[in-house]
This record gives structure tokens, C-alpha cells and sequence, in this order.
């Protein structure tokens, strides 16, 4: 037997993309359907992101869901880039007016988890063999399977919202679709530790032995990455191997504050670019890591996907309140041009501040060059400064 529903919009992938989307609808009178391949817990346990936007942060209020986020979030009006141990730091406030917020993703999910349970709409989690299909049709159709049971969802639109690894992007036919991918030759090594952060804003480093990042949640647990072979297991490396690699990069000055301890996390991310065109067929939409993936050194991935939901979410409402297509016919336009800006800026940043195995010692003096260019001039601390704190929507 199949269980038949239907619903306006079902949006697969409960992330943040997917679960903001519901938010917005639900506010809305817009009806909605979640499914993931996973559960609650999984999701929430998932350590990602860290920096917000400003667009961000008054995206989450307007979803209503911003209450633990001005309590507990950290304002950053500046972040540090640091070269070979000298460090230059990047005044956001004083460069653009703005700031950042440090929240971590796994908090932003859960504010959003939530305030949809409170609402008590509707959701599926552990589905298997989700197939969005009919996408051309004004019926979409979304079919998957929950405990050995066969589903069906009819609705107006579906969206894709299932992170890279998703189903949504490969239901658009290969001679529609044209993606364009860069995978760097090295990895992010990330841990977590109950200490306070060795600075009070984050810091980029680059060092000849390769890329650190000192980040933070919160005023006493850090989070800390360093560039690895993306191939290494986790398990070559112990913690001490952690903590002397990590302070040879960020330097004597800065490690001499650094407090090091029992990490509790410790994972290896890839780093990659990737765009997939359009983010629109039929009545599917792409939002977030489904349509697009930046490697994290300019911050921006969860930013980038909150500012599809953002546009995504207006198109929905738009067409439902107002009976007006325009922005569900411009989304994935509008989107695209500026995805491609912030590809270009994590991707320009990424460059600056790892060690690229294949440099030659000429790119390693233009890095050199690009950073004391950036030290030396207000204009290239500003290109930094406006990109980091966020590009306008449109
Ligand atoms: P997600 O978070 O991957 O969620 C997708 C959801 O879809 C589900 N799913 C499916 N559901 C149903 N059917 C299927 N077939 C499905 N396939 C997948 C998955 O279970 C999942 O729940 O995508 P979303 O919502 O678009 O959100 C994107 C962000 O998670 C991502 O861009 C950021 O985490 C990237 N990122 C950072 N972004 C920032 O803005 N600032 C940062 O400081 C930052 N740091 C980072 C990062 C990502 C990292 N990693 C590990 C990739 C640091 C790291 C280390
Ligand atoms: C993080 O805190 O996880 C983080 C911060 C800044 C980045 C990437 C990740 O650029």
C-alpha cells in the first residue's frame, strides 16, 4: 500500500536551508512537507559553520527564531589574516559599518527544529529512495520510503534542498544541467575543545608548514582547523600532533596564548568549489549545498544558503499572496550572479592562505605580495571587508 499526501511545497533535506524554507512558509499560511534521510539528532549533531552574516542573523529574526542567537552569539567587528606569524587584522566595522556573528550551525538547526515543532508540522525523517519526478507538470510528485512503506506527496513545487549529496540536482536532466566543480588538493582538519580561544576574534593563518584557522562557539570552547592531506585518517591524528602543528602555524606570539586540552570533536573535511546551472527546472528549485558548495575559508556556506532561502522564500509567498510569478521566474538568475561573486571571493581567499602542493616558489611570493598589499592598502582591506561581511541579496 502506498500513503498518499499532498501538501504545497515539499522540501527535501531538513538543514538549514530546508527547515528555514518551512519557517518562512509556515509563517506565511504556506503548507509544508520536510523529509530527510536522517533524523533530528544526526542533524543537530552535525558541526559545521560558525560566522553569520548580518543578512543572516536578521534572517533568522524575521523567522522568528533569533532569541538564543542575540543571547548567546559572539559580535565580531574583526578578524585577523596572518602571514609567516605577522598578523594584520581586518576591521569589518570600521571597513563597511558591519559585523559578524559567531553562532554555530548546529544551534541555528536547533532553533529551527524547534519553532517547526512547536508549530507541529509535518515531517519524515530516515526516508530512503526519495525520487522527485513529474517536475515539468503543475502536480510534482516526490515518492520515498519510510519504514518498508511505500509514500507519494503531490504538491506545487518541490524543493531541493538535500545538501550536495542529494537527490534533488540529479533529477535534472543531464543536457539541462551544467555544473562546474574545482576540488583542492587538501583537506580541513577540525576539532573541538572546552578552552577559551587563543584570541578574541578569529584568526586566518597562513605558514610555510600549511593553513590554521583559529575560530571559537563560544567565550570557552574553540574551534580550531588545520590544513591537512585529505587523505589522512583522523586517527594519525592525536591530539598533541593536533596542538604542535596548530601552534607552529599560527606562530610564537600568538601560540603563546594558546590553550590546548582534550579535543571532543575531530573530523576532516574536503575543500571544494561547485556550481550547478540553473537552480530552477520545472517547479524544482536548488537552495544551499544542493545547488552550490565553497570551500569554508571565506565563511560563507551556510551564508550562501540562507541567502537562496531568503529569495526563495519570497518567490513562494509571492506567488502564493499576491498571485505574481516574478521572483519564482528570476530566482535562479538573480541567485546565480551572486553565488558566482562569492565563489570568486572563498576561492580567491582559499588561494591566499593555504599551501598549494603544485606552487612554484613565484606563487609563493605573490601570496606574500597579495598580503603585505593588504596590510599596506585600506582599498584591498575593504574588498576583503564587504565580501566577508556579506554582498547584498540582489
Ligand atoms: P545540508 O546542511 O547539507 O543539509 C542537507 C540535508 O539534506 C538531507 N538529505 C536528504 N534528505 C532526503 N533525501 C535525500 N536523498 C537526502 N540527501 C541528503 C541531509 O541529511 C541533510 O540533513 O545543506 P543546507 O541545508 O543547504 O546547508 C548548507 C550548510 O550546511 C553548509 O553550506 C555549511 O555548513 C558550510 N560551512 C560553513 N558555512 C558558513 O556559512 N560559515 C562557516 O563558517 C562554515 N564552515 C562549513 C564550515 C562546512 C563544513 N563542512 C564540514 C562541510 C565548516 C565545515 C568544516
Ligand atoms: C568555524 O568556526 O567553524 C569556521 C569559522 C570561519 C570559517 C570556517 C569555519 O571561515
Amino acid at each position: 500500500m502506498t500513503h498518499k499526501h499532498k501538501t504545497q511545497v515539499c522540501i527535501i533535506g531538513s538543514g538549514p536551508s530546508g527547515l528555514l524554507l518551512a519557517q518562512f512558509l509556515a509563517q506565511a499560511g504556506i503548507d509544508t512537507i520536510v523529509l530527510d534521510r536522517r533524523d533530528r539528532a544526526y542533524i543537530e549533531g552535525r558541526i559545521r559553520a560558525g560566522v553569520l552574516e548580518q543578512g543572516t542573523v536578521a534572517a533568522l529574526e524575521d523567522a522568528g527564531v533569533a532569541d538564543r542567537l542575540y543571547a548567546e552569539g559572539l559580535r565580531h567587528d574583526g578578524f585577523d589574516l596572518a602571514f609567516d606569524g605577522t598578523r594584520h587584522r581586518i576591521d569589518l566595522v570600521g571597513l563597511t559599518g558591519k559585523s559578524v556573528m559567531v553562532y554555530g550551525q548546529t544551534e541555528v538547526t536547533r532553533d529551527l527544529f524547534s519553532a517547526r515543532e512547536k508549530q507541529g508540522q509535518t515531517f519524515f525523517f530516515n526516508v530512503e529512495n526519495v525520487v522527485p519526478t513529474d517536475l515539468k507538470s503543475d502536480k510534482p510528485i516526490v515518492r520515498f520510503r519510510q519504514n518498508g512503506e511505500d509514500h507519494t506527496i503531490s504538491c506545487d513545487y518541490i524543493a531541493g534542498c538535500d545538501g550536495f549529496r542529494g537527490v534533488s540536482r540529479a533529477a535534472i536532466p543531464s543536457d539541462v544541467l551544467k555544473t562546474f566543480e574545482r576540488i583542492y588538493p587538501f583537506g580541513w582538519l577540525g576539532i573541538l575543545v572546552e578552552k577559551p580561544p587563543v584570541s578574541d576574534e578569529l584568526i586566518y593563518a597562513n605558514h610555510a608548514r600549511g593553513f590554521a584557522l583559529a575560530s571559537m562557539r563560544s567565550k570557552t570552547r574553540s574551534r580550531y582547523y588545520i590544513q591537512c592531506d585529505v587523505a589522512d585518517d583522523v586517527a594519525l591524528w592525536s591530539d598533541d600532533r593536533f596542538w604542535e602543528e596548530f601552534a607552529a602555524r599560527l606562530g610564537p606570539d600568538t601560540a603563546a596564548s594558546l590553550q590546548t586540552g582534550t579535543s571532543f570533536e575531530k573530523s576532516i573535511a574536503p575543500l571544494r568549489s561547485f556550481v550547478a546551472e540553473p537552480m530552477r527546472y520545472g517547479n524544482l528549485f536548488l537552495a544551499g549545498d544542493a545547488a552550490h558548495i565553497v570551500p569554508p575559508t571565506g565563511a560563507k556556506g551556510l551564508n550562501l544558503a540562507v541567502a537562496d532561502i531568503r529569495m526563495l522564500s519570497r518567490a513562494l509567498i509571492t506567488h502564493y499572496n499576491a498571485s505574481n510569478d516574478i521572483y519564482l521566474d528570476t530566482y535562479s538568475e538573480t541567485m546565480l550572479k551572486r553565488v558566482w561573486k562569492v565563489e570568486r571571493f572563498s576561492w580567491q581567499l582559499s588561494t591566499l592562505m593555504h599551501q598549494f602542493p603544485e606552487n612554484s616558489p613565484f606563487e609563493k611570493r605573490m601570496q606574500r605580495a597579495e598580503f603585505d598589499y593588504i596590510t599596506s592598502s585600506e582599498a584591498a582591506s575593504k574588498v576583503i571587508a564587504e565580501n566577508y561581511v556579506g554582498l547584498p541579496l540582489e
